[in-house]
């Protein structure tokens, strides 16, 4: 494959670009080359793995106001799959998002012809892979979508103030999802033109659980396994997930890769949205507080909220969240470490999760005892603590179970402590 001269690009926009293989098709190499060019190039990639459904890629783009997807299809099937993607969208009124795709040579020129005459931007072949080098796809692909997401014009279906209400009333995904883009892209026009059409009187907010943890302990899988119960336990209560990733300082780009654990969200009592950090330095995103304020309009049931990983002293999200939990693995490397861990402090319920780790007995003891420490419980039992040992790549583990129940008791009781104070 040639290696075209390399241009200078730089985005003028924040682009989100949801990446996907199709459904059934296990063919991800391709995919997971491009994503890491386009998050090189300076764009957020909400990656959502192989085998993903029209509907799963669909929504996605949605809830995450995204400037386009970005597909591999070897399984055949390409043709029904594009148009499918395609038809969707403009459905649910986001014809805007752009289509791009490749399959090698599994995509026939004439039915790549026939894809881009009927509305896909651009798939891929390998002559294009030879004509243009990787780069160059991807930077066609970014020119393509560099445009603005969150501006004035994304509400000219919502006219004033009823319709804002309306749309909070019916948890308008795609209404929050361009809020919240409002709040990253253009917080003055939030402020100044948005916030008035706000409903008033709104009260009785969401309750907000905070996670923390170190990077790949398993926050994300565990948030699927909270969602998973909480649909499951109340049929008629809906959730949102706002998950934060880190930004890249060199380039800006990032990959938001939290979806790819969670399985359970694909329901239309949830709504899921990845923010950037957008500032290497912090574990949540500046714009956190007015995606909660969104959410907590639309009057979801709960709220979790998801940080990127920390390191052993940081505890923002306490000032985020009502209840928050910490949640670690068994390797921490001594007993001595868990004294430096600041949410030990401040955590309402600490995970110690990969339970099917070696030592994770001998960890969650030293956890508990630490615990016990830091909340000076001396009169109580250090197995009374709540720490919970649990597998959350695991289905149906009794100890997430046992953390679910314990943590919506923790839920319930901190939101009737709050209102019995308020009132
Ligand atoms: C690598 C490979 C595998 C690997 C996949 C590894 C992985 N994790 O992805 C393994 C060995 C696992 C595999 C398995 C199978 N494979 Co296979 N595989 C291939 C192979 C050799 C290359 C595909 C590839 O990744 N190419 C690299 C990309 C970068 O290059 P490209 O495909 O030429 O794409 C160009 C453009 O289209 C563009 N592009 C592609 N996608 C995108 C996306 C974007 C956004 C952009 C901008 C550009 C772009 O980039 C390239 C630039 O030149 C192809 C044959 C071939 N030579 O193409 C078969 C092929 C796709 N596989 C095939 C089959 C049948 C299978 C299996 C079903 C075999 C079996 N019976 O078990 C399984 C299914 C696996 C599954 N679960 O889905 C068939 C599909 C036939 C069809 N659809 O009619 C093929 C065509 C082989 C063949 N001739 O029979 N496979
Ligand atoms: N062995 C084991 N792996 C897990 C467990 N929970 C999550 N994982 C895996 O750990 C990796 C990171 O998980 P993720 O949920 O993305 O972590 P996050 O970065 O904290 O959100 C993934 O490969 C998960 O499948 C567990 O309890 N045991
Ligand atoms: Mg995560």
């Amino acid at each position: 494959m040639s290696t075209a001269a390399k241009v200078d690009f730089q985005l003028k926009n924040k682009v989100k670009i949801v990446t996907a293989a199709s459904l059934f098709d296990g063919h991800d190499a391709a995919i997971n080359i491009m994503r890491r060019i386009i998050q090189s190039k300076g764009a957020e990639v909400v990656h959502l793995g192989h085998n993903r459904s029209a509907a799963d890629i669909v929504n996605t783009a949605i809830q995450e106001d995204a400037n386009a997807i970005a597909i591999t299809s070897y399984q055949g099937g390409h043709i029904e799959f594009f148009k499918y993607i395609h038809d969707l969208l403009k459905e649910q009124g986001c014809g805007h998002i752009k289509i791009f795709g490749g399959g090698g040579g599994t995509i026939l020129p004439t039915e790549i012809k026939e894809l881009m005459d009927y509305g896909i931007a651009r798939i891929y072949s390998p002559d294009d892979g030879r004509s243009m080098g990787l780069e160059g796809m991807i930077i066609d692909l970014l020119q393509q979508c560099d445009f603005p997401t969150g501006t004035p014009q994304s509400y000219n279906d919502y006219h004033g103030k009823a319709d804002f209400a309306k749309a909070f009333e019916s948890c308008d995904s795609k209404f929050l999802a361009r809020l919240i883009s409002t709040a990253e892209n253009f917080p003055e026009i939030l402020e100044a033109d948005l916030r008035k059409l706000f409903p008033e009187n709104r009260a009785m907010p969401s309750p907000v659980l905070g996670i923390t943890g170190t990077g790949g302990a398993g926050k994300s899988s565990m948030i699927d396994e909270i969602v998973r119960r909480f649909l499951f336990e109340f049929d008629d209560k809906r959730i949102a997930i706002l998950s934060v990733d880190p930004s890249k300082r060199k380039t800006g780009g990032a990959l938001l890769g939290d979806r790819i654990r969670m399985n359970a969200i694909n329901n239309d009592r949830v709504f899921m949205r990845s923010l950037a950090t957008r500032q290497s330095n912090l574990a949540l995103s500046k714009y956190v507080n007015e995606a909660v304020e969104i959410l907590k309009l639309a009057h979801f049931d709960l709220i979790i909220l998801e940080t990127s990983g920390i390191g052993q002293s940081d505890t923002e999200i306490v000032d985020h969240s009502d209840v928050s939990m910490y949640i670690m693995t068994p390797e921490f490397g001594a007993a001595s470490q868990l004294e430096k861990i600041d949410m030990l402090d401040f955590a309402d319920i600490v995970a110690v999760n990969k339970f099917d780790k070696r030592g994770a007995l001998d960890a969650i003891r030293d956890v508990k005892k630490q615990f016990q420490r830091n909340h000076n419980l001396w009169d109580q039992d250090p197995d009374t603590m709540p720490v919970y040992g649990t597998i959350a790549s695991q289905f149906n583990d009794p100890g997430t179970n046992e953390l679910f129940i314990n943590l919506m008791k923790v839920i319930s009781d901190r939101w009737t402590e709050k209102y019995a104070a308020k009132n």
